[in-house]
């Protein structure tokens, strides 16, 4: 039996455009008793990812909605600490959706096993997990890309948007990051090998488009809509194909921005726009997770993780995370 408490970040209450601290709060318990066919689980890693500020809104979703008292949605990296499953072992590393919080007791069948030789087990929750898998799909299945494409991708340096942009280039796309720093635009051209990026705050996107590529672009993948969306659609070639993976810059949106101001260049164009979510693929998710991982030991995938130590600091990185402050795939360190 395990004494202690086990906290929990809960949705206080739900935020009114930009998320604030006291949406969140902190919720104690005993740490819980694994019953039969439960698996006693200690976070190590906690992920924190877009997606998050959306179940914290009311409305239509793929998923429901938390409401007031939840614990915050998420998947984390975890120690079993005591099995009543034939599935697991203590002291096996796994990845469960406990959500924010340090201590769960779950069902073995909800659990996943992570291979720590594989690579550092953070990265099942990042690189070769939910953001990995949704590149790797996201591209290679809406953008198809081809040799000699320009392909361009947004939120260029985060978790999504850094393994795109390699994969473009495996595959002998032209590729071109956008971003929201120098630091990080220098990052996805000299560590990643991007052929060349934009900096959204400083530089106007649709002329810098048309500078880099005068033939148009071939393929968007799109984690940001908005303005930048508006930029690319200005510059693409025939038959273009834009994945509308993500739409960060309108989650905090209170009300439903207008939307694109140029959907006629996809009629000029014969291009297409297709929204996807991670989970369309999911049967093969394990085909893409390994080869997500050979890439990696080839030396051919990078990827940079932004870790933050304690959890008491997951609602500050994730308001934060919902403005740019974090370079790379987010996590927060919550145990050793
Ligand atoms: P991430 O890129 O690591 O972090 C988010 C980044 O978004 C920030 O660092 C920031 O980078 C950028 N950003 C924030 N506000 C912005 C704005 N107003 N305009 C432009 N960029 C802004 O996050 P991620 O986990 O890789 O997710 C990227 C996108 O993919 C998100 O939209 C997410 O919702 C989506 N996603 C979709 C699926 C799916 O199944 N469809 C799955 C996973 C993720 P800058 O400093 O460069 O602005
Ligand atoms: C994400 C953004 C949006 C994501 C899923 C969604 C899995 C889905 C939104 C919806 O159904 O409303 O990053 O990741």
């Amino acid at each position: 039996m395990q004494t202690g408490i086990n906290r929990a970040w809960v949705m206080a209450s739900r935020p009114d455009g930009e998320p604030t601290a006291e949406n969140f709060a902190i919720d104690e318990s005993p740490i819980p008793e694994p019953e039969h066919g439960d698996v006693l689980v200690r976070t190590l890693f906690m992920s924190l990812d877009p997606y998050m500020r959306g179940r914290m809104r009311s409305g239509p979703s793929y998923a429901t909605p938390l409401q007031p008292g939840d614990v915050m949605t998420g998947e984390v990296v975890a120690r079993v600490e005591q099995s009543r499953s034939p599935m697991f072992r203590v002291g096996d590393t796994v990845r469960s959706n406990i959500g924010w919080q340090e201590w769960a007791a779950v069902p073995a069948h909800t659990v996943k096993l992570v291979d720590p030789e594989l690579a550092p087990i953070s990265t099942a929750v990042g690189v070769l997990g939910m953001p990995g898998l949704t590149a790797y799909f996201g591209l290679l299945e809406v953008c198809q890309p081809r040799a000699g494409d320009t392909l361009v991708v947004s939120a260029a340096s985060g978790a999504v948007g850094g393994v795109v942009g390699q994969i473009g280039s495996i595959n002998g796309c032209f590729v071109i990051g956008i971003a929201g720093s120098d630091e990080k635009c220098s990052y996805v051209v000299n560590e990643l090998g991007f052929n060349a990026a934009i900096n959204y705050k400083t530089q106007n996107v649709s002329e810098e488009l048309a500078r880099l590529s005068p033939a148009g672009v071939d393929a968007y993948f799109d984690n940001v809509g908005g303005t930048i969306l508006d930029a690319v659609m200005d510059n693409l070639a025939d038959s273009a194909r834009i994945a509308i993976c993500g739409q960060i810059s309108q989650y905090n949106a209170v009300e439903v921005p207008q939307g694109p101001r140029n959907i006629g260049s996809l009629l000029r164009t014969r291009s297409t726009a297709r929204g996807f979510l991670v989970y369309d693929f999911e049967r093969r998710h394990e085909i893409g997770r390994a080869r997500l991982a050979a890439w990696i030991k080839e030396g051919r995938l990078k990827y940079r993780e932004d870790i933050v130590d304690g959890f008491e600091n997951a609602p500050e990185e994730f308001i934060g995370l919902l403005r740019g402050k974090n370079f790379g795939k987010l996590l927060i360190k919550v145990s050793d």
